[in-house]
């Protein structure tokens, strides 16, 4: 039988399951990263599980979220993180040495392996054929422990590329067209993978940005093959014998085609608040704007920053406009400053920023009230910038800087510069932030701050739940409307129950107080609920805070995971239109939720309230179903 690129690494990693669309299969997974703000968390989860040693090929933890240090606690968890690292056997790069998946596509991604990261940006690595999946922390800490990992098997689609991209149109365009086709849940239970003469005409650090943002499809991962240009980059690194050419068999027939002409393609931009709502760049011409900021995971090679320079170089950010710039890694950063790129860009008045996320997850450079802010990374969810009433557009590098020169925006076709960017022949090595685990952790003292307060852990699943509907909320509710980030607040991480002051702030800020007083209940949700994030905090506030079941129309599959796990039941309507009928302040009765979980059955609830019984789905596996009535993964883990 004919396989895509990513069965043949799932085939080649089963551990159990059949491939079979919509059926759950469990792989071994070869790699983990985590990242600082997931991290701390997962680590904190690794100890708990009582696990000496990693056991996967490689593990990575990157410090590259929290790097502002306005108290002692971002500090406070480096310190945790970077010891308990050294204890476990996992590497770990320093803040000040990059965005994790930028690092981790230049340093440690092997093509035809498995990636498991806490960040649900990870699929970044299927731009050189890795099976790379974002999952919350305690996947990702059962994965170290040499766990697999469970997922459904998902449906392929191929996105066939032909052409080549015109000047000025990039990589960026190419996912932003992507998204206006398939939309931010187009993606759920999907595979993409990536194939066409096109992709020949992409370097790595192009198809990275696409299988990047692949993540704002929902999808499962996004992939392209590994071939002669992966070899060139892996050899640019230092890095040839990792290797291997991985391509999908003739004659394979994915389960959903789309096609995409390179050249007919044009500089696209995604409106306030989504990553689907896309238009030309062409219709918003002219658009009075306030910021710029250029970087994060998606758009931060040297690449990247070598087409910015290229277009500020000689020019001014125009008076009305303030401009960031962030390199991705500090390789990027370093070989910036040697080819004079750096310069042309302090020249023209950009903000050069440390090579971390930055103000893509809301450290710093919040927009002025109402502010247009243009940036090149991945989302621009209500509030996510740190401004309510922001409006960010996110667009490619060529449109942010002639837009920050222009001081509106502008499609880069209109100005008159050559940029002809070439990926260099070998990229400068120095992996000296990269702090190795000890040979023997024995002896290593796991420093933690008073920061690290205790996570919850559930209850094991009652036989009934009553309580109220706290808390009615429409389609597309992302992480960052459950469990905000932001500068205020990210420093909390590790520390749950200062968090839970702020869950779904931005929608109802009364919501911590009224779940509290209840002794907790019942969130009601629309289509794709818990899109974006893998943040497992979207999961362990609402469990400190009491809730018991999400009833939802939808799920997005990281968030869906990390429900179940935190011991919270996701269930969904069995007739959609059931949606309407429970109101905010109902009382709510699954009068026999443990038999019902247990036997696999559907599941009623009574709206005491309104005297009616809705009957509902837990679409779970019988893996799932163990770890709901444990009460959470957690308790699960040391049960079996
Ligand atoms: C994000 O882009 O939202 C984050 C911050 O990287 C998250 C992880 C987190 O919430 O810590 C992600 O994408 O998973
Ligand atoms: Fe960091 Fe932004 Fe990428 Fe998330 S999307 S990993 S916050 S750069």
């Amino acid at each position: 039988m004919a396989l895509s690129i990513s069965q043949k690494i799932i085939a080649s990693h089963l551990v159990s399951g059949e491939m079979i669309p919509g059926s759950e299969i469990s792989v071994k997974i070869d790699q983990t990263l985590t990242q600082d703000a997931t991290g701390t968390m997962a680590y904190l989860q690794l100890e708990a599980m009582g696990i000496d040693r990693v056991k996967t090929e490689k593990s990575v933890a990157y410090i590259d979220h929290n790097t502002l240090q306005s108290g002692f606690m971002n500090a406070d968890d480096h310190r945790y993180i970077q010891t308990v690292c050294k204890k476990h056997g996992i590497y770990c790069s320093k803040p000040g040495n990059g965005i994790c998946h930028q690092v981790h596509l230049e340093r440690f991604g092997i093509p035809g392996k498995t990636l498991l990261g806490s960040d649900s940006h990870t699929p970044t690595g299927g731009g050189i054929g890795m099976l790379a999946m974002g999952a919350g922390g305690l996947d990702v800490a059962v994965a170290m422990g040499g766990g697999a990992f469970y997922l459904i098997m998902p449906k392929i689609v191929g996105v066939k590329l032909t052409g080549k991209l015109p000047k000025m149109v990039s990589a960026k365009d190419i996912i932003l067209k992507v998204l206006q086709i398939m939309s931010v849940k187009g993606g759920v239970g999907k595979i993409i993978e990536y194939y066409g003469d096109g992709i020949k005409t992409l370097s790595v650090p192009e198809r990275s940005t696409i299988t990047n943002m692949g993540t704002e499809l929902g999808a499962t991962t996004s992939v392209f093959p590994s071939d002669e240009i992966t070899r060139q980059f892996l050899a640019s690194q230092g890095r040839e014998n990792d290797y291997t050419e991985l391509l999908p068999d003739d004659g394979f027939i994915y389960d959903e085609n789309i096609e995409i002409d390179l050249s007919s393609l044009v500089p696209l931009a995604a409106c306030p608040h989504s990553p689907d709502n896309v238009v030309p760049v062409s219709e918003l011409a002219g658009m009075k704007i306030d910021q710029v900021c250029a970087g994060s995971c998606t758009n931060s090679s040297y690449a990247d920053m070598q087409k910015l320079a290229a277009i500020l170089k000689g020019n001014t950010v125009a008076e009305n406009v303030s401009m960031t710039v962030s390199p991705g890694s500090k390789q990027v950063f370093a070989m910036m400053a040697r080819s004079g790129a750096l310069a042309d860009i302090i020249e023209a008045g950009a903000r050069v920023l440390e090579c971390a996320c930055g103000p893509c997850i809301g450290m710093g450079q919040s927009p002025n009230s109402a502010g247009i802010s243009l940036r090149t990374f991945n989302r621009n969810f209500e509030g996510r910038s740190g401004t309510a009433d922001g409006q960010v557009y996110l667009v490619s590098p060529e449109t942010a800087a002639a837009s920050a020169i222009k001081g509106v925006m502008c499609d880069p076709r209109e100005l008159d510069v050559e940029i002809n960017i070439i990926n260099p022949e070998k990229y400068d090595i120095n992996d000296n932030l990269i702090i190795p685990p000890a040979e023997n952790g024995d002896d290593v003292e796991v420093v933690r701050g008073p920061n690290i307060k205790p996570f919850p852990v559930g209850d094991a699943l009652p036989k009934s739940i009553e309580k109220p509907a706290l808390l009615k909320v429409g389609d597309n509710i992302t992480t960052d409307h459950i469990m905000p980030a932001g500068a205020k607040i990210l420093p909390y991480r590790s520390n749950i129950p200062h968090l839970s002051k702020y869950c779904f702030e931005a929608v109802d800020n009364a919501f911590p107080n009224r779940a509290k007083a209840a002794g907790g209940g019942f969130i009601i949700g629309g289509e794709n609920y818990g899109q974006g994030s893998s943040r497992e905090h979207a999961a362990l506030v609402p469990l400190w805070l009491g809730v018991k079941a999400v009833i939802a129309k939808s799920f997005a599959r990281i968030h869906k995971d990390n429900l179940i796990n935190s011991g919270i039941i996701p269930l969904t309507f069995k007739n959609p239109r059931d949606y309407d009928l429970i109101e905010q302040g109902d009382v709510l009765c699954l009068k026999h939720i443990r038999a019902e979980i247990e036997k696999g059955e559907n599941v009623n609830i009574y709206d005491k309230t309104k005297n009616m019984k809705i009957e509902l789905l837990c679409e779970i596996s019988d893996r799932q179903a163990s770890i709901l009535l444990a009460g959470g993964k957690l308790n699960y883990t040391k049960g079996n």
